[in-house]
């Protein structure tokens, strides 16, 4: 390690960085407080505040701070950086530092870099009609709101996979890292290559306090927690203290250590092949919670101390001497020394910020879109299963999709921009295929009997959906593309992480300056009616009914039937720009239905009639279903009406995309009402077959004509181990129930359909009798062949 000098700064830059620093200071109070008199010209005026004091001050100086020093090196090292700040609720520092650098006004040109611009920066902070609180995706620069803490290292992470240049700067709260996603994040390391990966410095921001709590890290040893960040394979740099002007020498020191320390690691990997685990460094920055406010307020205590987190100051209309505080706290920056009579940073500090794209708010993966470049994809067509008529036996679909994904992946291993993540469950899903091109990149130690790990590869598995979820958050962010695969059941662990994503699309989806990134890809496979080996505990599709709940233009759910539908949805997902697909799918040798032509077709519809199942008049029944297993069953109980009832006319309604269930006026993907009415017909009865819980689809259809007459069968929370078949009755899915569920809305059926229901009532108990001794579904279901009515008829 070559010795990093203990005072890099000289007098000058030392002076002029702290000038810097208190230049963000002060835009950040008067981001929360000020409503005019932005420079201080005349004495603080009770109308010059705002009426609502709202934002965080706390963490606030520390990562202005922090920023200012990242500047300094980014122009010594010319590194290529971006910032995530875990605090997000920090967004004063941000939005500040960003403006000071220059980028805020490119962007937003009436935040102009003068008086005028300042008094509208500090207006529209927390303001109606203004920018949020935190690092929003308004902010420039910005990849992480960090409005919802715990994610900031995994977003790092995926940032700097297949990104060897770029740095990430990452900012972690001591309180964010006491949640779940953050303590497993530190374990990221294990899967970052040196030589193909960029690097990412964590900062913990040791600053001691949550809201109203002292945070675990601050309160143990020193020495504990350098023990904790060794063991997490880190070498942590500790910069300790509330001095100013000796932080600023220690942080730059450590800033120096650290970025030779990054280089020193990625050149031994890149120039010597040395593949051992780096000891990669990151900060441990131990500095007062809201440092430089308020020392004392009303006899208590605040620099220092939690009461800092908010806004220190809280009324000054019920408290007079609160503005005369207030007004000490700004002028104790010196703003005179800071801007010139016009409002404009000085030549000497706006000279310390770095130019153009090596700016942290103008760096273009912080804008991933403008580096999106579209995946190759080979024609989905050619990975078609043969389907010369409805029912053939499949392998399983994933197994299907899995070659897909295979070429997918070989043809974009040169442009370094596809990755499928998923928690150890690439196998169990179905894509084994991914592993005759890629394995799962892994940079801890190997053993002989290891499958598919190497230190670079496109496939990433840790045992935490949150890391998963976040890496790929993090690569989809700065512009790549990436697929997650997961148990169905077991997607409910990000359901908060999903809701962040959506709604950072959602606001993007409308700024015209930041650019639409690729699609967030969810493939759930191992899904609640084929819990062979596990059981209730792995079952549950509510994930479905989370989605459903967020923006239309952001989601969209596709339950394709069988294996060429899925080729066809995948294709479709992975070209698609700024929407969260959630696909499920099935694993299991299963019926397939549709030649490759049909199948692209009806994707492409989303939704239509089965002609070839049903009966070609105006039906009597309309049965529909929507997921693989729910197909299949309705297609069994089709088989049973038509041997037993053959004039009842039924017809068959397959739903690939769910949200063309809901009004055109709710959903883009919404059929108009009178297209739902030509397919669910106005008055006749639908029994409705649905992979997921069946209130869903009368939450998607309440407002259609037919509503009252649709019937939902669905998972009821009934579960356990058992039969695949007997999963479908403990649920009255199957093929009987449904059917019974049929002759119960057909008086017209009389003494056949009277017979026909006890006939399958001795079914249901046969059944029943039959698993309990066998172990296994009675033959006649295990065995149970859709036959075609005429081999003419297209499917
Ligand atoms: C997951 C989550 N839980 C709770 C909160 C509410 N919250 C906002 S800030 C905060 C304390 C954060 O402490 P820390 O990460 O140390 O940030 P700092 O002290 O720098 O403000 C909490 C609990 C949140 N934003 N996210």
């Amino acid at each position: 390690m070559a010795p990093v000098n203990p005072q890099p700064l000289s007098p000058d830059l030392l002076r002029r960085l702290d000038a810097y620093w208190r230049a963000a200071n002060y835009l950040a109070v008067g981001q929360i407080y000020l409503y005019d008199n932005p420079l201080l010209k005349r004495p603080l005026q009770l109308s010059d505040v705002k009426h609502m004091l709202l934002g965080h001050w706390g963490t606030t100086p520390g990562q202005n701070f922090i920023y200012a020093h990242l500047n300094r090196v980014i122009k010594q090292y010319d590194l290529d950086m971006i910032y995530v700040s875990g605090p997000g609720h920090g967004g004063p520092a941000l939005v500040g530092n960003t403006y000071l650098e220059g980028t805020y006004s490119e962007i937003y040109p009436a935040v102009s870099q003068d008086e005028a611009g300042l008094r509208k920066l500090f207006r529209q902070f927390s303001f109606p009609g203004g920018i949020p609180s935190h690092v929003s995706p308004e902010c420039p620069g910005s990849i992480h709101e960090g409005g919802e803490l715990g994610y900031s290292l995994s977003h790092s992470f995926g940032a700097v996979f297949d990104n060897p240049g770029l740095i990430v700067a990452c900012v972690v709260g001591d309180g964010e890292a006491e949640t779940g996603p953050l303590a497993t994040a530190w374990h990221s390391n294990k899967f970052l290559d040196p030589a193909s990966d960029g690097a990412v410095l964590p900062i913990l921001h040791l600053n001691g306090f949550k809201i109203s709590n002292p945070t675990i890290f601050a309160r143990i040893e020193r020495d504990e927690l350098e023990q904790f960040m060794r063991g997490c394979g880190w070498t942590p740099i500790f910069v300790e203290g509330d001095e100013p002007m000796a932080m600023h020498q220690l942080m730059a020191a450590a800033l120096e250590r650290a970025i030779e320390d990054i280089r020193a690691i990625q050149a031994r990997a890149r120039d010597q092949g040395d593949t051992t685990r780096p000891r990669w460094p990151m900060i441990v920055l131990r500095s007062p919670k809201g440092w430089t406010g308020p020392k004392v307020v009303d006899g208590l205590r605040i620099e220092g101390s939690f009461r800092s987190h908010q806004v220190p100051l809280s009324d000054p209309a019920a408290h007079p001497a609160h503005l005369q505080l207030l007004e000490d706290w700004l002028r104790g920056y010196r703003p005179g020394e800071l801007f010139d009579d016009q409002g404009r940073l000085k030549a000497e500090l706006a000279d310390l910020a770095p130019k153009g794209g090596r700016r942290m708010g103008a760096n273009p993966h912080a804008n991933g879109g403008l580096l999106l470049q579209d995946l190759r994809i080979p024609d989905f067509r050619g990975y078609a299963v043969d389907v010369p008529q409805p029912g053939v036996a499949g392998i399983g679909d994933t197994h299907v999709l899995g070659r897909f994904l295979r070429d997918v992946a070989r043809q974009n291993a040169e442009q370094h921009n596809f990755r499928v993540f998923g928690p150890d469950e690439t196998l169990s899903n179905g894509l084994e295929a991914l592993f005759e091109v890629t394995p799962r990149q892994w940079d801890a130690a190997t053993a002989p009997d290891d499958e598919f790990l190497a230190p670079a590869g496109q496939v990433m598995e840790t045992l935490s959906e949150h890391q998963c979820e976040g890496w790929l958050e993090g690569y989809l962010l700065t512009g790549r593309h990436g697929l997650f695969n997961c148990y169905e059941a077991f997607i409910h662990i990000v359901d908060s992480m999903f809701n962040q994503h959506a709604k950072w699309l959602k606001i993007t989806a409308h700024l015209p300056w930041r650019r639409k990134i690729a699609s967030l890809n969810y493939l759930l496979a191992s899904h609640v009616w084929r819990q062979d080996h596990n059981g209730f505990t792995h079952q549950d599709p509510g994930f479905i009914d989370h989605v459903v709940n967020k923006k239309a233009e952001i989601v969209r759910v596709y339950l394709p039937p069988d294996a060429n539908c899925l080729l066809s949805v995948m294709d479709h997902c992975l070209r698609s720009r700024h929407y969260v697909n959630v696909v499920i799918a099935g694993k299991h040798p299963a019926p397939q239905w549709l030649a490759m032509d049909a199948a692209a077709r009806h994707c492409a519809a989303g939704i239509g009639v089965w002609p070839w199942a049903g009966t070609d008049a105006e039906p009597d029944v309309v049965m529909a279903c929507c997921g693989d297993v729910p197909t299949l069953e309705t297609l069994a109980a089709v088989s049973i009406l038509r041997e037993h009832l053959p004039d009842l006319k039924v017809r068959v309604v397959n739903v690939v995309d769910l949200m063309k269930l809901q009004p055109a006026s709710e959903h883009p993907h919404g059929l108009p009402d009178e297209d739902f009415d030509a397919l669910f017909t106005r008055d006749k009865p639908v029994i409705f077959a649905f992979h997921g819980y069946p209130w869903l689809i009368h939450r998607l259809t309440y407002r259609r004509t037919n509503h009252d007459n649709i019937h939902v069968r669905g998972y009821k929370e009934e579960g356990t181990i058992t039969t695949p078949f007997d999963m479908t009755v403990l649920n009255d899915l199957d093929r009987f129930h449904l059917v019974m569920d049929t002759l119960d809305r057909l008086p017209q059926t009389g003494l056949l359909g009277a017979r026909l229901k006890q006939l399958l009532q001795d079914k249901l108990i046969e059944h029943k009798q039959y698993i309990n001794q066998n172990g296994q579904d009675l033959p006649e279901i295990r065995n149970w062949k859709w036959q075609p009515l005429s081999p003419l008829k297209e499917n």
